[in-house]
């Protein structure tokens, strides 16, 4: 089954809002497998950021990036780097969907709240960037098969 990585950014941190965005997660039906709170630094912002480190913007995303800790997570379910990146919604929070998570909680290009992996190689390398390998928990949800339908599920996933 799929991982993605998400940073709660600080514009959701301070905003009080990780509660609502971890909600939306869980009732989705997507499963939480690692989290946990950590102030980032430029080297980490300069390595996850890499795309952008030369647009005239980075020094104050950096900065915003760093204003309060973050938190990062892992999520995991079937195909859910492209559903939770669905979720999340476009870049600027002000021409993101209704029903997203920046369409339906921010304002802004910069302080849109979440950061989620946009594809399944960077999901790998985001979370080998900010997790220890036996900080994930991937353990099987009890109500999977309510989750999914056997049909859906890998045959094998039931043996790991
Ligand atoms: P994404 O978060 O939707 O994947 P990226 O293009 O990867 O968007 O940009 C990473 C982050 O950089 C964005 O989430 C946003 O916080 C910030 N960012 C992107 N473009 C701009 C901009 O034009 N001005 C200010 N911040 C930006
Ligand atoms: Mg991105």
């Amino acid at each position: 089954m799929e991982q993605t990585f998400v940073i709660l950014k600080p514009s959701c941190v301070a905003r009080g809002l990780m509660g609502e965005v971890i909600g939306r997660i869980e009732r989705r039906g997507i499963t939480v497998i690692a989290m946990k709170m950590m102030q980032l630094d430029i080297e980490k912002l300069r390595e996850h950021y890499a795309h952008l480190a030369d647009r005239p913007f980075f020094p104050g995303l950096a900065e915003s990036m760093m204003a309060t800790p973050v938190v990062c997570m892992v999520l995991k379910g079937i195909d859910v780097v492209r559903v939770f990146r669905e979720m999340v919604g476009s870049t600027n929070g002000r021409n993101a969907a209704p029903g997203t998570l920046r369409g339906d909680l921010c304002m802004s290009n910069q302080a849109n709240i979440v950061h989620a992996s946009d594809s399944i190689e960077n999901a790998k390398i985001e979370i080998a960037r900010f997790f220890d390998p036996s900080e994930i928990c991937d353990y099987t949800p009890q109500n999977l098969s309510f989750l999914y339908a056997n049909d859906e599920l890998d045959p094998d996933y039931y043996k790991k």
